[in-house]
């Protein structure tokens, strides 16, 4: 494990390397325990001031084998090895020199999946953010961009497959029953996108011709046997470099383009220049093993990480604090993508559900930091929801204050001008700024301060004089370290919803600025006056979440109920609805908590049968419309002194209430929209299942209720239905002879199947209630679980702190408790995996008295464990802070 030096890195500190690498070539003869690596680079000064200062590489637990300057061996006063980093004193006056560097690494051993290591017996590596240090001494850092050729040595009967980054260019046999492959890859990058791949798998192939009709040889590597599951990503892959070239005027630029699977892996995917490696979770999809959200996360990962292409490898970053450069821009196309490969309102409203979910409580948390940190200990502890997520929102926003034509400008101007650059922030602000003419300084301020902004708003309308009075005021909670906020640029998409439904339209306005339905809050306070308003409207506001913040409106519950039936924006009618069932729950939980009966009236249950029977909506909105927030959605809201029993029996109260209003209708709906029909994984048909699985939710509320959803597991035709009845039947039965049948059929038919059984662990590790700690805990003894794999861990144990409120919250902390141990033992193998899984706690702040004391004590177990790892103690003590 790395040692903990508690160095803090600021943006601040930044200054260019004194050397610079242009050339570096790697031969590594491949061995499970014994890996030889020899890199040989070309060095050179970047400029005379620099003359004397040593070179100094970064490491991680690294062994030196040998050195050599200019082809000669460096004596032992000339340098200085330790196993994180190489310091070369003497070096030659000239400007550009050789350095030989030959390391060793144990890629079994390796268990922390950063570097060069094995899954299953394939040889893989992992370098974002510093994993190429843990291979070879180099530095390691994203703007030291290098051309790299690549020798890889291996075995040919276990490796017979030898990939690397770029073009192929030489391969043979070798005596002993090796083999070798050459790989070259002409465009300058850093080391953060090196990867190579050795190992026997099976492929499947295609061809992409370019619009200058180059043609690009794809491969996707999967284990053997799985080369059919493979087909979904490459049809994904083949739609995402049509699209870039279509939306973006991007172009691929090798060759060849190659996936591979891996089983053991710390993400979701990694970018690698012409060589993405994926956890096999996002490759491997067909309609028996995989559902149908596991088909758009499949799509949406592969065209993010070839979206990187361009908004990441050629132009990458400066350093990593400017990592949602790439991040957050790359997030962007690639729910732009799926917005336009699937229906916009509903992936936008699938967005912001991300959003809130993950985002939202890490702002309002103590990990709460800018889209652009300004310092961090363990950049793997920033690959967070507010880089990527946020950051996403804020070049959407960009996007709706410049408008389409000139952000679509303002993207040409950036990769124009810099190609093959590492890139800041502020270069990529500056772009947009040209082509608009406009100042975005005020709006930078998405990029420096953390938090989510509240806008509150007040409406008077006057109907005598015709006038609105619109008082908006904008405010930010203050985050760790920074107490003062500054005021916001904030677009706010808006309408003013007349009483048929329609926007109503304003003779003048005074007080702000508005643009194509956007008004413009910069200032605290602004007093915003229509004339021409004859009647009083309602106000949809924040329309398509146009800004990432949280809204207080003065209105009548009525005016919401209004907008949830008419607004003629979807995405604000599904808010509306939303914001009705979440007051709902709240107010029934407070009503529980003080031994009162919970009341739901009949607004909502009315509502909740229009919108499912509405033909003229897309049953994958509907579907949406109907799912109450979550637990976590409900506590968020309420944000302090939380009671995740009380929630949990209010939502439950709900959604009995909306099936017992709805029954016959839910019922006969639900027959109406059985799939008889082959199954397609597309948009339309997964609305379809998503509709139908929702209401065999409502349908199965009542007691004893199980007797259709052990059907429809029963007949599944396809995963997604038959993991939907397996869940309704374990969240709500948990107990029921029909719910234990269903489990054991599952664990029979799949239990070979990993990732399929991850939905297994998953599915039991988020049923409620004070026997899930029991549950969870057995589970972890059972064969297919292993602590060593990351997604096994996240399918239970990450399932479990994040999805089960009242389990992971148990009042007596006995949840927290086995939480710490958990962490801690996976710590031994994996910190990176440790220190996001301990994430699970950051809400403890706002939980009821007596909880909060016991995941505290939970928190400060961890911090007080001797050797942390320095991702674990990041994370703990910014907890705990
Ligand atoms: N860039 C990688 C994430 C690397 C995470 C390092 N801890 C995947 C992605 O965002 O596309
Ligand atoms: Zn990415």
């Amino acid at each position: 494990m790395r040692t903990d030096t508690g160095q803090v890195f600021r943006l601040e500190d930044y200054r260019r390397s004194d050397y610079r690498i242009p050339e570096t070539r790697l031969a590594f003869d491949l061995d499970p325990e014994q890996t030889t690596v020899v890199s040989e680079l070309v060095i050179e000064r970047a400029d005379d001031s620099a003359a004397g200062a040593p070179l100094v590489l970064d490491g991680d637990g690294l062994d030196l084998v040998a050195l050599e300057l200019n082809g000669e061996a460096l004596g032992e006063n000339a340098f200085e090895a330790t196993p994180d980093r190489l310091t070369i004193h003497a070096l030659p006056t000239d400007s550009t020199f050789r350095l030989t560097i030959t390391t060793r690494v144990n890629p079994s051993a390796n268990q922390a999946l950063m570097g060069l290591y094995r899954s299953s017996g394939v040889y893989t590596t992992q370098c974002e953010a510093e994993g190429f240090r843990r291979i070879t001494y180099y530095l390691d850092r994203p703007d030291i961009l290098s051309v790299y050729r690549v020798r890889l040595e291996a075995d040919k009967a276990t490796a017979p497959l030898l990939l690397s980054n770029g073009n192929p260019v030489e391969a043979g046999d070798l005596p002993g029953g090796r083999h070798f492959a050459v790989w070259d890859d002409p465009h300058p990058k850093p080391s953060y996108l090196f990867a190579l791949v050795a190992g026997d798998l099976g492929v499947v192939t295609d061809e992409f011709v370019t619009m200058s009709s180059r043609r690009v040889a794809l491969g996707i590597h999967v284990e053997k046997g799985k080369e059919p599951r493979a087909a979904y990503a490459m049809d994904a892959l083949k739609r995402s470099m049509k699209w870039d070239e279509e939306v973006f005027g991007l172009e691929y630029d090798l060759d060849v383009f190659n996936i591979v699977a891996v089983s053991d892996f710390n993400m979701g995917a990694m970018e690698n220049k012409g060589l993405n490696i994926f956890n096999d979770k996002y490759v491997l999809a067909d309609e028996e093993t995989a559902t149908d959200a596991d088909f758009a996360n499949i799509e949406a990962i592969i065209a993010h990480e070839y979206f990187h292409n361009w908004t990441g490898n050629r132009i990458t970053c400066r350093d990593w604090f400017q990592l949602c450069l790439k991040e957050g821009l790359t997030v962007f196309r690639d729910h732009e993508f799926s917005a336009d490969q699937r229906s916009r309102a509903v992936k936008r409203i699938a967005e912001v559900r991300t959003l809130k979910a993950h985002q939202f409580p890490e702002d309002q948390g103590p990990l709460a930091h800018p889209v652009r940190p300004r310092r961090y200990r363990e950049i793997n502890n920033f690959y967070t929801a507010t880089v990527y997520e946020k950051g996403s929102e804020v070049v959407r926003m960009i996007r709706t204050i410049l408008g389409a034509e000139a952000f679509r400008a303002g993207m040409d101007l950036y990769f124009e001008r810099h190609d093959g650059d590492a890139a800041t922030i502020e270069d990529f602000l500056t772009v947009f700024e040209e082509v608009s003419g406009r100042d975005l300084s005020q709006f930078a301020l998405w990029y420096h301060q953390a938090g989510t902004p509240n806008v509150s708003v007040k409406a008077s309308h006057n109907a005598a004089t015709g006038e609105l009075v619109l008082d908006i005021e904008q405010s930010s909670p203050p985050t760790p370290g920074e107490s003062r906020k500054r005021l916001m640029h904030i677009p706010l998409a808006f309408g003013l919803v007349g009483p048929d439904g329609r926007d109503m339209v304003w003779e003048s306005v005074e007080g702000a600025t508005i643009e194509h339905g956007v008004l413009h809050v910069r200032k605290r306070k602004h007093h915003v006056r229509f004339t021409g308003i004859s009647e009083r409207p309602r106000l949809s506001l924040n329309r398509g979440f146009s800004a990432p913040i949280t809204l207080s409106v003065e209105e009548k519950p009525e005016d919401r109920a209004f907008l949830a039936r008419h607004d003629g924006d979807l995405f604000s009618r599904w808010q509306a609805l939303g914001g009705l069932m979440s007051d709902a729950i709240i107010e029934a939980s407070k009503h529980l908590r003080d031994g009162r009966k919970a009341e739901y009236g009949r607004e909502i249950p009315e509502l909740c049968g229009v919108i499912a029977t509405d033909d003229r909506l897309e049953e994958a909105y509907r579907a949406l419309a109907l799912a109450l927030p979550s637990e976590a959605d409900v506590a968020r809201e309420i944000g302090a002194n939380i009671d995740p029993d009380a929630i949990l029996a209010a939502r439950n109260g709900l959604v009995e209430a909306i099936a017992a209003a709805n029954g016959d209708t839910f019922a006969a709906l639900y027959d109406q929209l059985a799939d008889s029909e082959p199954f397609t994984p597309d948009a339309a048909s997964a609305g379809r299942r998503s509709l139908r699985n929702m209401l065999l939710d409502y349908l199965s509320s009542g007691p004893g209720a199980t007797g259709r959803a052990a059907a429809q597991y029963r007949d599944a035709g396809n995963m997604t239905d038959r993991s939907a009845a397996l869940s309704v039947l374990v969240m709500r039965h948990p107990d029921a002879a029909d719910t234990k049948a269903a489990l054991a059929d599952f664990e029979t038919r799949f239990g070979d199947d990993a990732l399929v059984m991850d939905k297994w662990f998953q599915i039991q590790a988020a049923a409620p209630g004070a026997g899930a700690l029991e549950t969870v805990r057995t589970l972890t003894t059972h064969p297919g679980f292993s602590i060593a794999n990351p997604n096994r861990v996240r399918s239970l144990i990450g399932t479990f702190s994040s999805a089960n409120q009242t389990g992971f919250h148990r009042a007596d902390g006995e949840g927290y408790r086995f939480f710490a141990d958990i962490v801690l033992q996976v710590e031994q193998r994996n910190p990176q995996v440790a220190a996001r899984l301990a994430t699970g706690l950051r809400s403890w702040r706002s939980l009821e008295p007596k909880r909060k004391a016991r995941a505290r004590e939970a928190l400060l177990r961890i911090a007080s464990t001797e050797n942390l790892s320095p991702d674990l103690r990041d994370i703990v003590e910014r907890t705990l802070a």
